[in-house]
């Protein structure tokens, strides 16, 4: 049974968990009229807007130790940003479990259903700095850290389940290879580049991953909407000492999404923030975010019969050999108080486990046990980082570790060493070992030392395969597309050419495609006879697995539109009679709609009433919302009409896969379509998503179930004329 201590309490109400108790003791008091300005050591300023000078005209003088102490402070606010992944978004939240593991691991927060464990989740992009947009290509990371009553457990994570290698000693060159080229820094949180190809190319092993980052799993809709993934295959270990290898997943309630390619890239311009943004935006709202916990176990004597390594982090499991218990939930239900004290700060490391999870020999992840702390010295300046609040656990921790940068505890007694007589203990101290404290899983080991890859991590193609075969005719254009997008920025065209005989190895079909965007042909010999080609190809049972494909992963909601965000176009002398039930029809279902008028004022509807306003169409494109819904209204209908800016936003968003709803007179904007009010349903079959009412209350509640069941589909990409559309 879990004990119900300082992080064990029963179901904390949202911000009221131990954690957030314990952060609350660090909150500061802000400055008020009462209690004016001081400096760092409490004295209070006369003067916050002028430095002490000899003569209102004349130098500044060195004695100012106020305006030092400000400037000084200033000067040095920043810290170095995370290696990779510096750009994130974080929350707090809760984790419970549906019904205890205790069969598989003695984790404390793995026993008790009843028991809510508190949170904080940072989810990041890995390649691009600060201040770099949210919506570009890459892998997100999603790191969750679980603040438990036997220490903290960190599970550090990404949105795919594989990675570009096996092997820790190549991350750096991987890094450097994706990171903006050292002579000139450029590009910035791109991988589409020389250097991050010529790589990829010289190493077969990334390409299952390859096929992951140039899948829309590389541009998710929302931090809400991707799975997260362990990776490496880890171990519970149970009460009796029992082991099983595990696979952690993330699944999102929301459903798994992705955005148009060209769509993300005029979000990175219109809203960099676009996935802070969102992920804020929902908790504020009281919408928050959630995904059950997923586990695959697998018997450690039946791992060998997969047909791959389980150790390869270059492999996943498919849930179609290893179906996915899905054991508990996790709610983010607060947003930080302070970024940086909070979401900057914080400091995940995969080493940081509680009894009853383990590693595995992954080498991979052996490499990051090592990583993670060492980079937190640079980063945060010393070894104390675990008492910056929001790292410290909730649990008491006691040991003989002592000073370095920024020791905040004082410890007492003069004893700081093990075993002592002369401690607070007043008799022998002596830790001797013993079976409450964390004990390492007994893995046999007594192979010899040796430096060099296992021949059972060799076959870097069936998964990449598998991956492929699984994707539907949508998702595999726009992986043909997003190879062709990033190989067409190599310069180079040798690195082209290696590329696509790579390719050729996963399947002809997918190298013949992007080769021929690139005028290329693709020679599969060519790749086999080059250095660190390996020849080998394993079995496995499955040639597809549909939980590879974001479609078979759609919400589990009660509201089909959770969330989602439509667009209202609006003018003057807009139609409401037909507008209004449809609006109200969507908001049932869950979405936000946001009204969006020429003007940001309030337009008059046919009736001569005012109706508000939320933004004006020129503030907000179309690349912010889920779908676009035209009023009707004649005059409404002209004035939209006649604005570049409001055909430009319908015909983006048709572009962009997206349901777009017109009603009565608003099918004007529909005209570059080839569409109008009467459009029969023959024409409408070659546009799907498209719904267009007649506007008038009496069909409203038709034209919203087609408008709803159109935006719940989230994308339709079989749109055949949608390449032919300019926007
Ligand atoms: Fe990381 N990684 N990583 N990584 N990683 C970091 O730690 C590293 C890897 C992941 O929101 C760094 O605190 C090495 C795989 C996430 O703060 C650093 C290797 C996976 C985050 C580091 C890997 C990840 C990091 C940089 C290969 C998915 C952000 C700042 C041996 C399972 C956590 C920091 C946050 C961050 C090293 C590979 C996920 C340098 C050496 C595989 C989500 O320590």
């Amino acid at each position: 049974m879990a004990r119900k201590d300082a992080a064990g309490a029963k179901a904390p109400r949202a911000g009221t968990s131990p954690k957030q108790q314990q952060m609350q003791t660090f909150a500061a008091a802000e400055a008020t009229a009462a209690t004016g300005l001081t400096t760092n050591q409490g004295l209070r300023l006369s003067d916050n807007h002028n430095s002490l000078k000899a003569g209102v005209r004349g130098p500044t003088l060195l004695e100012d130790f106020i305006l030092r102490e400000k400037i000084t402070h200033f000067d040095h606010e920043r810290i170095p940003e995370r290696v990779v992944h510096a750009r994130g978004a974080g929350a707090h939240g809760y984790f419970q479990l549906y019904r205890s593991l205790a069969t598989y691991t003695r984790a404390a927060f793995l026993q008790d259903p009843e028991q809510r464990t508190p949170v904080f989740v940072r989810f990041s992009t890995v390649a691009g700095s600060r201040g770099s947009a949210d919506t570009v290509r890459d892998v997100r990371g999603f790191a969750v850290k679980f603040y438990t009553s036997e220490g903290n457990y960190d599970l550090v994570g990404n949105n795919m389940p594989v990675f570009f290698v096996q092997d820790a000693m190549k991350f750096p060159d991987l890094i450097h290879a994706v990171k903006p080229e050292p002579h000139h820094e450029m590009p910035q949180a791109a991988s589409a580049h020389d250097t991050f190809w010529d790589f990829a190319s010289l190493m077969p092993e990334t390409t299952h991953m390859l096929m992951w980052a140039m899948s829309d799993r590389a541009i998710p809709r929302s931090y809400r909407m991707m799975e997260g993934f362990g990776v490496h295959t880890f171990r519970l270990v149970n009460a009796g000492g029992d082991a099983v290898f595990v696979k952690f997943h993330w699944k999102p309630k929301l459903g798994v999404h992705g955005l148009a390619w060209d769509e993300a890239q005029k979000i990175a311009g219109t809203d960099p923030d676009f996935h802070r943004r969102d992920l804020w935006e929902a908790i504020e709202r009281g919408e928050f975010p959630e995904w059950e916990l997923g586990l695959q176990i697998i018997d450690e004597g039946k791992a060998d019969q997969l047909g791959f390594d389980i150790l390869d982090p270059t492999k996943l499991v498919p849930e179609e050999m290893v179906p996915v218990q899905r054991v508990g939930k996790l709610v983010l239900d607060r947003n930080p108080d302070n970024f940086f004290a909070e979401t900057e700060q914080v400091a995940f490391h995969p080493g940081h486990i509680v009894p009853g999870i383990d590693f595995s020999n992954d080498p991979l992840l052996q490499g990051r046990l090592f990583s993670y702390t060492d980079t937190q010295l640079s980063r945060l300046g010393g070894p104390n980082f675990h008492e910056i609040p929001i790292n410290r656990g909730v649990c008491p921790f006691h040991n003989f570790q002592r000073d370095g940068m920024h020791r905040m505890a004082v410890h007492r007694g003069r004893a700081a060493y093990e075993p002592n007589t002369l401690g607070q203990a007043g008799t022998e101290f002596r830790v001797d070992g013993g079976p409450q404290g964390f004990q390492e899983f007994q893995a046999a080991t007594g192979t010899p030392r040796i430096r060099q890859r296992s021949p059972s991590f060799d076959d870097h193609f069936s998964q990449a395969a598998l991956f492929w075969h699984s994707q539907g005719p949508a998702e595999k254009e726009h992986i043909v597309a997003a190879f062709r997008f990033e190989l067409g920025k190599v310069e180079h065209p040798e690195v082209r050419q290696r590329m696509v005989d790579n390719l050729a190895h996963v399947d002809a079909m997918l190298a013949r495609k992007v080769a021929s965007g690139l005028g290329l042909t693709p020679d599969p010999r060519a790749a086999a006879g080059r250095a660190g080609f390996r020849e080998v190809r394993g079995k496995l049972p499955i040639e597809e697995s549909a939980a590879l494909r974001m479609a078979s992963q759609p919400p589990s909601g009660s509201h089909p539109l959770a969330t989602r965000k439509v667009a209202v176009l609006v003018a003057d002398g807009v139609e409401v009679q037909g507008l209004r039930p449809v609006l109200q029809a969507l908001q049932e279902a869950g979405a936000h709609c946001l009204v969006l008028a020429p003007q940001l004022s309030p337009v008059a509807t046919e009736g001569g009433r005012q109706f508000a306003v939320d933004h004006a169409l020129t503030t907000m494109p179309s690349v912010l919302f889920d779908a676009v819904l035209v009023a009707g209204g004649e005059r409404a209908a002209q004035a939209l009409d006649g604005l570049g800016a409001a055909h430009h936003f319908v015909l983006q968003a048709y572009k962009h896969a997206k349901a777009v709803c017109v009603l009565g007179q608003g099918a004007a904007l529909l005209r570059w379509l080839g569409l109008d009010a009467r459009a029969d349903a023959q024409a409408l079959a070659r546009h799907p998503g498209v719904v267009i009412g007649p506007g008038g209350a009496e069909r409203a509640p038709e034209t919203a179930k087609a408008f709803i069941d159109a935006i719940a589909r989230h994308r339709h990409w079989d749109r055949p004329l949608a390449d032919g559309v300019p926007a």
